[in-house]
């Protein structure tokens, strides 16, 4: 799983002697003939960076228009719509692989979805087109439209269940913190690789009844908590610039999707993640197992959740302390987006200022 790969890309055609020349198709000889093949494909992966920003923001923006409307489905709904919509422009052969839910369900963005152009690179695609349903219905902080790609079988392909995940941000030593460990002993240790006491240490926890053992032991160490309603992709996020969020450690059991979506951001900016997908019913197993999952007790570290190289974009939708949510002007819309690449560690953040609101409608 944990391959080092780039994306899969058809190399560059060199001009070569008439009976040396692979086979081609008729529109891809076209297009050769035009010299733009060539150009397009050495681009491709480098242009895909800005390219996933348009389909975050569509989506974000569809959301924020229901945003604060007590309506989480119209919410999801319209970020879902936008977000295919903009995907299905892009010069890709995707498959959705962490998506809105299994094929037998009919949501669209389903898992096994082919989306793109289809001309260009195979690639796998992890996406939340609302990630904090609740939190948007409410116009609460930290709701984003999140989408990662990677090279094909670079993703985990997680069935929609749980996931006890523990995540810290960069320039800790590897392994300091772990999922077989106590939450004690990893603030524990965190605190003192960071060389501060534990009452310094805050952590990001789900508000959720089964985190309560979890909240009283990392109570008992002295350690700081911040609860969420939701919205744990932001979470794991917030561990990597603590001195801006105030989070030095996610722990706790959220969604799976949303955990590779994380380690897909994490792999990007730095950090250090685990996750144990929680499959407690012979029911969640066999599901696991379709999706070629056998051990079911595996931890999975940061990089065999999200291997290879893999783009990530998050657009805000509400503001939140990691990204401005979408701003309505008269005629302007604005939007706050954080777009990375692991191959290379380059973060961006991308202020839209979107003059055409027409795009939009
Ligand atoms: C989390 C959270 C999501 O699901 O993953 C959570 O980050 C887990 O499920 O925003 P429960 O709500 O059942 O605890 C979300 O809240 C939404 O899917």
């Amino acid at each position: 799983m944990a391959k080092k790969t780039t994306i899969k890309k058809t190399p560059p055609k060199k001009p070569a002697a008439k009976k040396a020349e692979p086979k081609k198709s008729a529109p891809k000889k076209a297009a050769a003939k035009a010299g733009r093949k060539v150009a397009v494909e050495d681009l491709l992966d480098r242009i895909l960076t800005l390219e996933i920003v348009r389909v975050t923001e569509r989506a974000a923006v569809a959301a924020a228009r229901l945003r604060g409307r007590g309506n989480e489905k119209d919410a999801d709904q319209a970020a879902v719509d936008a977000m295919r919509r903009e995907l299905n422009r892009l010069p890709i052969a995707g498959t959705v692989v962490i998506g809105e839910g299994e094929r037998d369900e009919a949501p669209m963005l389903y898992i096994g979805e082919k989306v793109g152009t289809g001309e260009g690179p195979r690639v796998d695609i992890a996406l939340d087109p609302l990630e904090g349903t609740t939190i948007c219905a409410k116009d609460l902080p930290n709701s984003l439209a999140v989408i990662a790609m990677a090279e094909s079988g670079s993703l985990l392909n997680a069935p929609d269940v749980y996931m006890d995940k523990i995540a810290i941000g960069p320039g800790y030593p590897r392994g300091i913190v772990k999922l077989d460990a106590s939450p004690a002993e990893n603030i524990r240790a965190l605190a003192k690789a960071k060389g501060v006491p534990v009452n310094e240490i805050t952590a990001c926890v789900l508000d959720r009844p089964r985190h309560s053992s979890l909240i009283e032991e990392l109570r008992d160490v002295g350690a700081g908590i911040r609860l969420i309603g939701d919205g744990d992709i932001a979470g794991v996020i917030h561990t990597t610039d603590s001195r801006a969020t105030g989070i030095d450690i996610y722990l706790g059991i959220g969604g799976a999707p949303e955990g590779v979506l994380a380690a897909a951001a994490l792999r990007c900016i730095g950090g250090q993640m685990q996750g144990r997908l929680v499959l407690d019913t012979e029911e969640k197993r066999t599901r696991a197992k379709k999706m070629g999952i056998d051990d079911a007790d595996r931890v999975y570290n940061m990089e065999e959740l999200a291997s290879g190289d893999v783009f990530f974009s998050a657009t805000g939708v509400t503001d939140g302390n990691l990204l401005s949510g979408v701003h309505f002007g008269r005629d302007l819309i604005t939007t706050e987006t954080i777009v990375m690449r692991s191959s290379t560690g380059t973060v961006r953040r991308i202020r839209g200022e979107h003059k055409n609101i027409a795009k939009f409608a």
